[in-house]
């Protein structure tokens, strides 16, 4: 087990290959400051660069997930009269972070452990496969008070939903409870809340023991096919398998598979 010392968020590497990452300002729902922000950047791309970390699992301490941006911190404060700069706080501060949790070439799960708001909610939709709790919502908050859905929002919304879904939920800021969450495919599983870290586990464990390369050369299909016409996406995909093909876990399946045994993927 690895941790690093953050102020705001915990980081907690664990024997299995799970990085835990908690966002943790709990009496602000876990509310996006300047330094929650910087620190979960830097702690991705610490995640990026360690081969000991093979899935990465994001939740928030306390009752909520994420309540988005902290509407009281000075990136957004109008105190001094001139309107705040929420374009480079976005392009510093959110942009990295939904960049990485598509582009960061290993699973990235996230378990909700209550509310979601605003850029949390993005935050949620921006990873690859989401737990939530049966208490957990989803709002769509930024329309409330006078923003457009940021932090990739309004581009992973629609894909996750559809876009009459994405429209209603994103113009009316309504509160989506998350069974009806997990019937329109914003959560794949919901779970009781005692059990939710157990779950998110067991689960990101069998994918820390999966063929690594091989998820994030999918990560990278996956972001080429949401965004180009299909003869392109098929050339990029011959290219990516090309290199899937090269890795030892693809040998190790083969071999596995002739031998009827359990391939052990060793991410190589
Ligand atoms: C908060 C927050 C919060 C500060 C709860 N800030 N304190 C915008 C601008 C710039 C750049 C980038 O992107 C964005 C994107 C965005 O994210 S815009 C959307 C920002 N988020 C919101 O508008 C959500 C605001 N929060 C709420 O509507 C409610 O708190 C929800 C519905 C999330 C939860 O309601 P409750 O369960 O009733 O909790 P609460 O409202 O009592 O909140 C608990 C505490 O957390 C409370 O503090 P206090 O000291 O009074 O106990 C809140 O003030 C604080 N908190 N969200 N975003």
């Amino acid at each position: 087990m690895a941790n690093k010392n953050y102020e705001k968020l915990i980081y907690q590497l664990e024997a299995n290959g799970v990085l835990v990452l908690t966002l943790n300002r709990p009496d602000k729902l876990n509310s996006f400051d300047d330094d929650l922000s910087f620190e979960l950047i830097e702690a991705l791309k610490q995640a990026e660069k360690d081969k000991n970390v093979r899935a990465i699992l994001l939740t928030g301490a306390g009752r909520g997930f994420c309540a988005g941006q902290d509407l009281q911190s000075r990136s957004v404060s109008q105190s001094n009269g001139t309107a705040p700069h929420l374009g480079d706080s976005i392009r510093k501060r959110y942009m990295p972070i939904i960049l990485k949790l598509r582009t960061i070439e290993k699973p990235v799960v996230c378990a909700i452990n209550g509310v979601a708001a605003g850029a949390g909610a993005s935050i949620a939709f921006a990873c690859d496969y989401r737990f939530a709790v049966e208490e957990a919502s989803f709002i769509q908050a930024f329309i409330k008070v006078g923003l457009i859905p940021d932090s990739g929002a309004c581009f992973m919304l629609p894909r996750l939903v559809g876009l009459g879904r994405a429209m209603d939920l994103m113009m009316t800021g309504r509160k989506v409870d998350a069974a009806e969450a997990l019937s329109i495919g914003l959560v794949n599983r919901l779970c009781p809340s005692d059990s939710l870290m157990a779950e998110a586990m067991a689960f990101c464990t069998s994918l820390a023991e999966g063929p690594t390369k091989a998820f994030g050369l999918l990560k990278r299909a996956v972001n080429k096919a949401m965004d180009t016409d299909i003869e392109a996406y098929l050339n990029y995909e011959a290219d990516l398998q090309e290199i899937a093909g090269r890795t030892k876990d693809f040998k190790e399946g083969v071999s596995a598979f002739t031998e009827k045994r359990a391939p052990v993927f060793s991410g190589q």
